[in-house]
């Protein structure tokens, strides 16, 4: 019995090593699939390069930096700086996985953005019962985008339990919450449309549906 414990504790052991080298693997940026000026008019190159190449960036190096002195910080049994840092790792990792949702959810009028998904589509269904069309799902989350008070986010999201699609917001950086599946994320932070369309941001907000990779949420979304 003893024996036995002691083998099974010296495994559990064994693979700490593993788990702290992926854990400490810097994450590195996507490639985005177009050109920063190919949703003009929609959004601007100026907004899409200076979103991808800095926004995005220091949100990657936050994060990476911020992990990296959390593994410091749990070596050195430094309690107080690792809740600390857990602060910022939520933070720089959500603008992280957020962004990359958003690059996805983004493609030039001119190769299927803003093509709405098909009446016969799981999706196109799944909004036909909820919503009763595309553009009043639409209507739906431009009103929840002009509700966010700060920096934030508007979702479609598919409600795993009831698999329903939803809209919802996030504040800040945080991502949807434990149950939702993103389908559709709207970047409400004014450095996503400020450039271009100063504090008119309803105009961003009409004007971003042009741009909308549908059959990425078609791809996101589950039947079953
Ligand atoms: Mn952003």
């Amino acid at each position: 019995m003893l024996r036995q414990f002691a083998t099974r504790s010296a495994r559990t052991f064994a693979r700490a090593p593993a788990v702290r080298t992926i854990a400490t693997q810097p994450v590195t940026q996507p490639d985005l699939d177009y050109d920063f000026g190919a949703l003009e008019p929609y959004i601007s190159a100026e907004i899409m390069e200076t979103h991808y190449l800095k926004h995005h960036r220091t949100y990657i190096n936050g994060y990476n930096t911020n992990i990296a002195k959390f593994v410091d910080a749990v070596a050195q049994h430094d309690v107080a700086t690792q809740t600390q840092l857990l602060k910022l790792i939520n933070f720089n990792g959500g603008g992280y996985v957020n962004h990359n949702l958003f690059w996805k959810n983004l493609a030039p009028h001119s190769s299927g953005g803003g093509e709405h998904p098909s009446a016969s589509s799981p999706l196109g269904k799944a909004i036909a019962a909820k919503y009763s069309s595309v553009d009043k799902l639409i209507a739906a989350t431009n009103g929840k985008l002009a509700g966010i008070q700060g920096s934030g986010w508007a979702w479609i999201v598919q409600n795993q339990a009831s698999k329903e699609v939803e809209v919802i917001t996030t504040a800040n950086q945080d991502t949807v919450p434990a149950g939702y599946t993103p389908l559709v994320g709207i970047d409400a932070w004014e450095h996503a449309y400020y450039l271009q369309y100063k504090n008119v941001k309803a105009d961003y907000f009409k004007a971003i549906w042009n741009v909308i990779n549908w059959k990425e949420a078609e791809s996101r979304f589950l039947v079953n």
